[in-house]
């Protein structure tokens, strides 16, 4: 090859490589070509089912609440129904929604454990589960994330409220949530793990998470056991439970402050609980998880990544400035 044919080779071949770099930088280019519009789902292009477990305190009504209203926001069409805290109930309505082909279901669970199988199918289906609220011992395969609270961490905050008021030990009462679920089982076990040696927990009863079935195992407790000498305090895993609790309290003649009471949620009714003295700390746990769940949904609608687990940031709530809080409270 003579050199004047190489040189022109070369200069070709830069020429070349030149033009190829200008075409490929975004400068050169209008626009890097754009999805096609249709391929990206909005959430008007969403069904979502939320087999809600029930009704039974403040709480479940405030978290049904933020379901409804994100939606209505969001434009999501909503699949919502009340299994009454019964299991069977959550998993046909399940069944129901995957034959109706629902993009994707939120899940809170009234128990853990027992959801395999529909899990399973819902998975087989194509349908995404996020378990919202409570857990499920169900493996993690099975579904795509867990939006909700650390229910361990919220007994074990409770425990150091005890553990600072009784340094020389007490004796205490323990009014416990639906036997099974991931809120009872969580706080229950914090409760355990972080209180101290000398506070003896004397007995456990279940009041279901409600003001109706607590007041009456507030009422055994109080003929079984002399309020203030053979117990001075009780931790009561909700705040429903607990305003049933001091409906029997007050018939039976204690007065406010005569008990150390813990409760969990920080509903408003758990906040004038503690304007009226009954309750001495609140453990926050925060139902208004509508838009997290929402904006998930979307997400795995449209395959991008989520995190497997988001815990909601909380806190503890006191009397003294309870009353001031109070009308700020959204649930
Ligand atoms: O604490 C209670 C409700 O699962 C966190 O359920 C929820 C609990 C909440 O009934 O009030």
């Amino acid at each position: 090859m003579s050199k004047k044919l190489l040189y022109k080779l070369l200069a070709i071949v830069m020429l070349a490589s030149l033009v190829l770099t200008a075409c490929g930088s975004p400068a050169a280019t209008e626009k890097a070509p754009a999805e096609p519009a249709s391929s990206q789902k909005t959430y008007a292009d969403m069904t979502l089912c939320y087999p809600q477990l029930g009704a039974e305190s403040d709480w479940r009504t405030a978290n049904t609440a933020s379901f409804k209203e994100t939606a209505d926001q969001l434009g999501v069409k909503l699949i919502f129904s009340d299994a009454q805290q019964k299991q069977e109930n959550q998993i046909s309505a399940i069944r129901t929604c995957i034959q109706q082909g629902v993009n994707v279901i939120a899940l809170p669970p009234v128990v853990e454990d027992g959801w395999d199988a529909v899990l399973t199918e819902a998975k087989n289906a194509g349908i995404p589960v996020i378990i919202v609220d409570r857990s499920v011992s169900a493996d993690k395969s099975l579904y795509a994330a867990h939006i909700g609270s650390d229910m361990k961490l919220e007994g074990e905050r409770a425990a150091e409220e005890f553990n600072k008021k009784f340094p020389d030990g007490a004796k205490i009462l323990e009014l416990s949530g639906t036997t099974g679920s991931g809120a009872a089982v969580g706080r229950a076990e914090g409760f355990r793990s972080k209180l101290n040696a000398n506070i003896e927990i004397i007995d456990s009863q279940t009041g279901n998470f409600t003001r109706a079935e607590a007041l009456p195992v507030m009422q055994a407790f109080l003929q079984k056991y002399k309020s203030g000498e053979d117990f001075q305090g009780i931790f009561i895993h909700n705040d429903d439970m607990g305003i049933g609790a001091i409906e029997a309290l007050k018939a039976a003649g204690v007065k406010p402050g005569d008990l150390f009471i813990v409760s969990v949620d920080g509903t408003r009714g758990g906040f004038q609980a503690m304007v009226d003295g009954w309750f001495q700390a609140d453990v926050e746990c925060n139902p208004l998880l509508g838009p997290q769940v929402f904006e998930m949904a979307l997400k795995l609608m449209n395959g991008e990544a989520i995190d497997p687990e988001t815990l909601t940031n909380e806190t503890v709530y006191y009397p003294d400035n309870a009353a001031e809080l109070l009308p700020s409270r959204k649930y």
